[in-house]
């Protein structure tokens, strides 16, 4: 049971003048209650964290959270439960499924949107979660290690990929962050690639873009290497979006938002001419889930404050050609220094 969570979600209510607040994000049930479970809604009111399950989550709840009160889905629906007591809550709409939300606004319940109030509880980080979130990343800076002694050209990318994940699960971790992205040749100007059976040729750019969990903490790591001899234009290309990188990680502590910071980051790729091939966000929050709350990206007003985890990862992608994008897992400390998760060289590696 996450006390202080549990307060500032009541607190909430108490100022919107709402009744309770219905968390249907895993993460955000996770953090709030202690329960790591699926399909299954947590509701918090003044007095009780009720959790809204079936009997396969009877067991587990009595050992996670056992401050809650279960109900069981079987006698009664979401919307019943809620309507007996309650006439106006707080939605997460962006996790909310559409037929329980229009079983919700059948039953005449009033809805207001609270996407972010556990989100940006959420992205502050305790000494703990930093710790967890630096030992996912000590598995994958030990994986990166050994996949640049490992993969070989004539390889496939789904054996590089399986190479990767087989040796972060002999490192102690718990699951992959997401499908292992090994993107080779005109595929790495693909932002997203997953590993196919492509081969892996003399001279192909590959993007190896990976990441595994401990104890539910994510971690997330992107690096290129080059097979055989890098081109003029490849270096190029590498060095602006390590420069653009080692800016993002160095302004960090500078900057007020992470909108600020998106500017920085892009600003440095628009300095060396490659603007329009970096098409996605600089970067990401990242914890309890992988590509969390905050999203870097230009529009976002979030304050750049001390502990919030997050990763800087800007590429150059030349469509049909090859791509380019390096990634860490970075924090401002409370002294204002940027502080590095993950800690893999940055330098263009030809194998
Ligand atoms: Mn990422």
């Amino acid at each position: 049971m996450n006390q202080t969570g549990i307060k500032t979600v009541r607190q909430y209510l108490t100022d919107q003048n709402l009744q309770a607040f219905l968390i249907s994000d895993n993460a955000d049930q996770f953090y709030l209650s202690g329960f790591l479970g699926d399909e299954s809604y947590v509701v918090v009111d003044a007095d009780n964290i009720f959790i809204v399950t079936d009997a396969r989550f009877f067991e587990q709840i009595k050992q996670q959270a056992p401050d809650t009160t279960v109900v069981d889905i079987k006698e009664t629906s979401l919307a019943d439960f809620l309507a007996a007591h309650y006439q106006n809550i707080a939605i997460e709409s962006d996790y909310l499924l559409t037929k329980d939300y229009q079983s919700i606004v059948e039953k005449g319940i009033k809805t207001t949107n609270a996407d972010l109030v556990v989100k940006q509880l959420r992205m502050h980080k305790t000494d703990q979660e930093i710790d967890l979130i630096s030992q996912a990343a000590e598995i994958s800076d030990k994986v990166y290690d050994h996949i640049v002694q490992f993969m070989k050209v004539g390889m496939t990318e789904l054996e590089v990929a399986h190479e990767i994940e087989s040796t972060g699960f002999k490192l102690g971790a718990q699951k992959l962050s997401f499908d292992t992205i090994v993107a080779s040749g005109a595929r790495s100007a693909q932002p997203h690639g997953s590993a196919t059976d492509k081969i892996i040729e003399d001279g192909d750019v590959v993007t190896l873009d990976f990441g595994f969990v401990y104890q539910n903490y994510y971690s997330d790591i992107t690096r290129t290497v080059v097979m055989g001899k890098a081109s003029d234009e490849v270096k190029k290309v590498y060095q602006a979006v390590k420069k653009a990188e080692e800016w993002g990680i160095k302004f960090a502590p500078l900057v007020e938002t992470f909108g600020d910071l998106d500017r920085v980051i892009r600003g440095s790729i628009d300095d060396s001419g490659y603007g329009k091939y970096f098409n996605h966000g600089s970067g990401h929050g990242l914890g309890l889930v992988c590509h969390d709350y905050p999203i870097m990206r230009r529009s976002n007003n979030d304050q750049l404050e001390p502990k919030i985890v997050f990763t800087v990862e800007p590429g150059i992608y030349l469509p049909g050609r090859f791509g380019v994008r390096i990634e860490d897992d970075i924090y401002k400390n409370e002294q204002g220094e940027s502080i590095r998760l993950t800690h893999s060289t940055n330098e263009l590696i030809e194998i």
